[in-house]
């Protein structure tokens, strides 16, 4: 069944000069570009992204990175969206992530691990709104 999921290219992607190859797997994989967009965010908009996350020690930090530089948020859609996206990824720790995954061929971080993906249908649809506000 067709979904949707929020997927963010962190600023060290943008960084790196890694757009192109990050977006390149989720495309020849067969999911849809529905949304896109090159954008700075405020820390309060990394608060409402990472709203789970704020009381954790990690999150200093992961704002300060979050909101270091343009980064790239978009919409995929295709079947089962969520969770194709999750495993093309990899786990959260670039150290520890699969070859083969976004991550694990490209990251050595557990922060800056390049790739956000919803990690559930009702995350997915909470993070596009808030993202994506006019998106019907
Ligand atoms: P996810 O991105 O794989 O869903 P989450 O546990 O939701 O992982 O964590 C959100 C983000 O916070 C991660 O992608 C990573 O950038 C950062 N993060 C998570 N755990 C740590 C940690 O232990 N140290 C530093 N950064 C972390
Ligand atoms: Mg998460």
């Amino acid at each position: 069944m067709s979904q949707r999921t929020l997927v963010l290219l962190k600023p060290d992607t943008v960084r790196r000069g890694l757009m192109g190859e990050v977006l390149g797997r989720y495309e020849a994989k067969g999911l849809t570009v529905v949304a896109m967009d090159l954008r700075r965010i405020d820390p309060a908009q990394a608060d409402r992204h990472y709203s789970e996350h704020v009381d954790r020690d990690f999150y200093p930090p992961l704002r300060d990175f979050v909101t270091s530089g343009p980064l790239v948020a978009m919409v995929l859609e295709g079947d089962e969206a969520v969770e194709v996206v999750r495993m093309l990824n990899g786990a959260t720790d670039g150290r520890q992530a699969q070859p083969g995954t976004i991550r694990g061929d490209l990251s050595v971080s557990n922060r800056e691990n390049l790739v956000h993906g919803s990690d559930s249908a009702e995350s997915a649809e909470h993070e596009i709104s808030l993202w994506f506000p006019d998106l019907a």
